[in-house]
This record gives structure tokens, C-alpha cells and sequence, in this order.
């Protein structure tokens, strides 16, 4: 239905990819977008190297549709990683926060497709000339780690900088985001938020209801003193953040109270004093839903814009 080099790229058939949800993206998640037609992603985040590496296999067994690892290059074992992936036959890596460069050529001696998420033209063009088949334009509307700029003024300067597809990611959570994305020039898009809500998703219910609950004002970005900003849900513990902040507090106090805060929510359900990391579009989502019907809507109603628009000009 939507023809475009992506979906050719990843034999997909939407141009839709998952979000790489560090604790979150598990093989229930990635192979249900995958059945779905979009590119599911298993979270390699901290994760241990085996339990990843069980993610791949389970995901292998519950779908025969292409899926990928976002490895989280802040993470100690990203190196361990990277090799994992070539070992385990990995079709697509994205990766995020930082530059992946120093594995372009092994990924691509695996005939891995490689994805970085870019948070500037800069990079994306570094990313271009080593090698990278796509890159994930990230504005600061996403949830978790984030760069500076919003995804309408980033995606559509990046797609001038670049020759390689462009995916649109931060704010879409439904098909007017698609449709934008598309006129913004990018190829397909990567949705974080939306799929939090999934039947497939495994994070705890209370997570899930506090993306539901949430307004478009409340998610706040904290951490920018220490160089690592993070988009969460406002509650008890980004308010700590914030009183960090004000204090110029030293790095060790930001690491301690960071520390163990995302499974915290996400494991254990604790959406005061864990970390509930989700984008600006928390405010537009409203209800769980499987990944097929996440998937479908969205395209559907790009499709219905789009075609709007052809008929009025
Ligand atoms: O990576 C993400 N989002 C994430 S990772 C994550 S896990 C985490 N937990 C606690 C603290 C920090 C992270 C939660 N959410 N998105 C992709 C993304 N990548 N956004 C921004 C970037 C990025 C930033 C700088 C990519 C490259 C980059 O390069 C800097 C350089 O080295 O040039």
C-alpha cells in the first residue's frame, strides 16, 4: 500500500518502525509489530547479552517477518552487543544516543541494515558516509533520551543533507503525524508512545494508564544539566529532578537518583518514584489496542489526508 524505498528496503509492508523502549521492546512487542507489517525492534538497552539474545530467539519463533535490536550505545555492554547481533543473524540494528560508527563495517559485513538515530543534520551526514542504509531523525518531542530539536524542523533538513531514507520520529502517535512526516520528506516514521499502550506491550499496567491519563503538558524533560536529557511523565520523581536542577547539584546525586528508576515503573509499576519515560503525544493516546490496529488506523487515516489534499489542489 504505501510504496516507498523503506518498505522495499526492510521488506515491510508499512514504513513504520518501533520505538527501541529501553526494559520495554521484548519479543511480544517486536515480533506483534512485526506480524502487523511494520518493523518491530527488541530493546537491547542494559539489558544482559542472554537475555537479549533469548529476545532474538523468542522473536524468531513468533514471527517470520523481518524485526530488529536497537542497540543503546550509553550502555556498558554495547560492544558485547554488536557482536551479538552478527552472531544471532540480525536483519536490522538501530541504535541510539551516540555514534555508532566504530560497528558500521562489521554490521554491514553481516548484510546487517544499519539505522542510527540522529538528533542533528550533522550527524546524519556522518552517518551517511559511513556507511549507514537509513538514518532516524529524532525531534524532542520523543520520549526518553532526546536531542535539542523538534522533529518539524529537524526531519525536513535533514532530508535536504542527506541521500539516504529519512524516518520521522517524536510527536506522531496517529496518521495526521504520518501524513506530515511524509510531506515533511521523510520515507516512514518510528513510533515510540503509541505502542506503550499495546495489548502486546508487557510494561506494567500503571505505566500504561499514565501514558493514558496524561495531558498534552504533562511530560517534562530533566537531566539537561548533566548533558543526558530525558522526556518522562511528570510525577514525584521528575520533580526531584527538577529541585536537582535548581540546587546545580553534582552528577553523583542525578546518577543515584537515576539509578534503577526506569524498571522501576516499568517492572515494578511505580509511576511516582519510577522513571515514565513517553513523548509529547502521551496527551493523544487514549486507549490500549493491538499492534495491527495501532498500525492500520494510522495508515488509514494518512491515507484519507492525503488523499483530501490531492482533491482540493
Ligand atoms: O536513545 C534514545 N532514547 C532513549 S535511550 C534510553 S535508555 C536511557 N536511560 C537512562 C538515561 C539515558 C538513556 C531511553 N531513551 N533515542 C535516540 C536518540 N539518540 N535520541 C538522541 C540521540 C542521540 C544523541 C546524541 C544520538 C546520537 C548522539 O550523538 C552524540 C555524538 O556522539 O555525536
Amino acid at each position: 500500500m504505501f510504496d516507498c524505498k523503506l518498505s522495499s528496503m526492510l521488506n515491510i509492508e508499512y514504513p513504520i518502525i518501533q520505538g527501541g523502549m529501553a526494559w520495554i521492546a521484548d519479543s511480544s512487542l517486536a515480533a506483534a509489530v512485526s506480524n502487523a507489517g511494520g518493523l518491530g525492534l527488541i530493546a537491547g538497552a542494559n539489558a544482559p547479552v542472554e537475555w537479549v539474545r533469548e529476545q532474538i530467539r523468542k522473536t524468531k519463533e513468533l514471527t517470520d517477518k523481518p524485526f530488529g535490536v536497537n542497540i543503546m550505545l550509553l550502555s556498558s555492554n554495547a560492544d558485547e552487543l554488536a557482536k551479538l547481533v552478527c552472531e544471532e543473524g540480525v536483519k536490522v540494528v538501530t541504535t541510539g544516543a551516540g555514534n555508532p560508527g566504530k560497528y558500521i563495517d562489521m554490521w554491514k559485513s553481516h548484510g546487517i541494515k544499519v539505522i542510527p538515530v540522529v538528533p542533528s543534520v550533522a550527524l546524519a551526514i556522518r552517518m551517511e558516509r559511513c556507511g549507514a542504509d537509513a538514518v532516524v531523525v529524532e525531534g524532542c518531542e520523543a520520549g526518553g533520551h532526546i536531542g535539542e530539536l523538534t522533529t518539524m524542523a529537524l526531519v525536513p533538513q535533514v532530508v535536504d543533507a542527506v541521500n539516504i531514507p529519512v524516518i520521522a520520529a517524536g510527536g506522531i502517535g496517529d496518521g495526521r503525524g504520518v501524513a506530515a512526516a511524509l510531506m515533511l520528506g521523510a520515507e516512514g516514521i518510528q513510533v515510540g508512545t503509541r505502542f506503550l499502550v499495546a495489548k502486546e506491550c508487557t510494561v506494567h499496567q500503571n505505566y500504561k494508564d499514565k501514558v493514558i491519563k496524561s495531558k498534552d503538558i504533562d511530560s517534562v524533560v530533566t537531566g539537561r544539566a548533566t548533558g543526558h536529557p530525558v522526556r518522562v511523565i511528570r510525577n514525584k520523581l521528575a520533580r526531584q529532578f527538577q529541585l536537582l536542577e535548581k540546587e546545580n547539584a553534582p552528577a553523583e546525586k542525578y546518577e543515584e537518583l537515576g539509578k534503577g528508576a526506569l524498571p522501576k515503573a516499568v517492572v515494578n509499576g511505580d509511576v511516582e518514584y519510577g522513571s515514565v519515560m513517553a513523548g509529547q503525544i502521551a496527551g493523544l493516546i487514549n486507549k490500549e489496542q493491538s499492534c495491527k490496529d495501532i498500525i492500520e488506523e494510522m495508515f488509514t487515516e494518512a491515507q484519507a489526508i492525503i488523499k483530501n489534499f490531492q482533491n482540493r489542489i
